[in-house]
């Protein structure tokens, strides 16, 4: 008999997971306008080499050819995000059809080949216009949002059965608007604030807007990237400041949307900012929505201490370079880079956060259904003389998460697919082109794919449903 360990539960969904500004390119056709993303990356400064995703792996062209990739890798399902502004280029009246044909398109090509879609409608790129209308601090945008959601509902809702409302809120708000170093660049950690609770709001209004337009027998889930918090020592100070760095990356998300609450230590810790006048009455009501599953990302642990006395904030948080920091009011936290192995991205490689997270969230809310909808690694690949991409390392990346997956379903977590981030190397954001998480090399020069290494090796999981056990050691 098979060990259960090695062996994935059936019908488990194995995919890849990219988002629309990282891989379609076609900035400017067919009536799309420009997002935040179009803004932030076309500002000398914002992103390295000013690389943008005007062209990205020009997969708004190239989208059947992916779909045969996936398909030739055996993946079950795709994680892919829909452009706002290409849909709704002002984020407010009509939809725009060539928009919504490009999608439906998409989904129907994943469909004829037996790929289950996993729609996210919002991974980052706010039309510019929402944002000079104030962006995600203003109330108003979270209406806007539900307005576009039902939209997209209407167009798709009879061929896609997996909806995701945003993806890692925490990132739009604390990176967007506090540390500023993703798009529209902002730095005011009371607007961060704002953000993350309109961001939820966002949630809690469109996945109604959801319920009301889909089939009884569609799925609505969010995608969060929770912290997997180490306190540095077991000391008092170090914990609480683990407690405090849970609260603004985790809880205040996870509490509304989960437990329609905002934590007491979050409103405390925060007070000096802001007094959460924002949230109105029936907004945590709103926010509380039942959902059908929890998306989870997943790259890297956070080890932090607090910092007592004038030292100075050494930060390794893995967050870009900014002056300002993506957690307000938690100035007196430090972040440690663990020893031991790390990723091109400087994260460092502890499998074990995604056992733990997985575990909590399956005690935190009982009978819900788990994704991990973001997991990965990047590497400096390069193409051999023989014309392939050898990526030992990311394949050991992945076979260990893999091994904390297994472990946590052996403790009773309900997971039930894993999308791999990236399926194409693409736009990383700030970093640009320039750090690659694909499982598929792409040449930016030519678009030519080349299947990696890593890409073999998912596929005959996927195939199989079984890991090898992990070497000793
Ligand atoms: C996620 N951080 O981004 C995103 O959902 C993807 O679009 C992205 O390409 C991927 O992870 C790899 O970076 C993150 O600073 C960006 O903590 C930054 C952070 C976390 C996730």
């Amino acid at each position: 008999m098979t060990d259960p360990s090695v062996r994935f539960p059936t019908n488990f969904l194995w995919g890849t997971s990219t988002a629309a500004y990282q891989v379609e390119g076609a900035a400017r056709e067919d009536g799309r306008t420009p997002s935040i993303w179009d803004t932030f990356s076309h500002t000398p400064g914002k992103t390295a080499g000013g690389d943008t995703g005007d062209i990205a792996c020009d997969h708004y062209h190239r989208f059947r050819d992916d779909v045969a990739l996936m398909s030739e890798l055996g993946m079950s399902g795709y994680r892919f995000s829909v452009s706002w502004s290409r849909v709704q280029p002002t984020g407010r009246g009509p939809a725009v059809q060539r928009g919504l044909d490009f999608y439906r398109s998409l989904v129907d090509e994943l469909l004829a080949k037996g790929i289950t879609p996993l729609l996210t409608l919002y991974h980052w790129d706010l039309p510019q216009d929402l944002e000079d209308a104030g962006g995600w601090p203003e109330r108003n945008t979270a209406y806007r949002f539900a307005d576009y959601a039902l939209l997209v509902a209407e167009a798709l809702g009879d061929r896609v059965q997996m909806w995701t409302t945003l993806n890692e809120p925490w990132c739009s708000a604390f990176l967007g608007y506090g540390s500023g170093v993703h798009a529209p660049g902002r730095t005011d950690p009371a607007d961060a604030l704002r953000a993350a609770h309109h961001l939820n709001l966002a949630h809690g209004l469109s996945t109604q807007v959801l319920r009301e337009t889909l089939p009884a027998s569609a799925r609505v889930t969010v995608s969060l990237n929770p912290a997997a918090v180490r306190p540095h020592s077991d000391s008092e100070a170090d914990k609480d400041a683990a407690r405090r760095i849970d609260a603004l990356a985790t809880r205040v998300f996870s509490g509304p949307m989960l437990h329609g609450a905002y934590d007491e230590d979050l409103l405390a810790d925060t007070a000096r900012l802001t007094d959460w006048s924002f949230v109105r009455d029936g907004d945590l009501a709103a926010i509380q929505q039942p959902l059908d599953g929890l998306c989870l990302n997943y790259y890297t642990p956070s080890v932090v201490s607090a910092v007592l006395g004038d030292k100075v904030v050494e930060r390794h948080d893995g967050h870009g370079d900014s002056t300002h920091s993506p957690w307000p009011a938690a100035d007196r936290v430090a972040f440690h880079q663990p020893p031991g192995e790390q990723t091109e991205m400087g994260w460092s490689i502890d499998p074990s956060g995604l056992t733990d997270l997985l575990l909590r969230f399956s005690r935190e809310a009982p009978g819900l259904p788990l994704y991990v909808t973001e997991n990965g690694a990047a590497y400096d690949d390069k193409m051999d003389s023989d014309g392939r991409v050898h990526d030992p390392e990311r394949i050991s990346y992945l076979r260990r998460h893999f091994h904390a997956i297994l472990k946590a379903i052996d403790e009773g977590a309900d997971v039930r697919g894993y999308f791999l981030w990236s399926l194409l190397d693409n736009f990383e954001w700030a970093y640009g082109y320039g750090k690659r998480f694909g499982t598929v090399y792409v040449d930016f020069e030519t678009q030519q794919r080349t299947p990696k290494s890593s890409a073999r090796w998912y596929a005959e999981l996927a195939r199989t449903g079984e890991i090898p056990a992990l070497p000793e050691g």
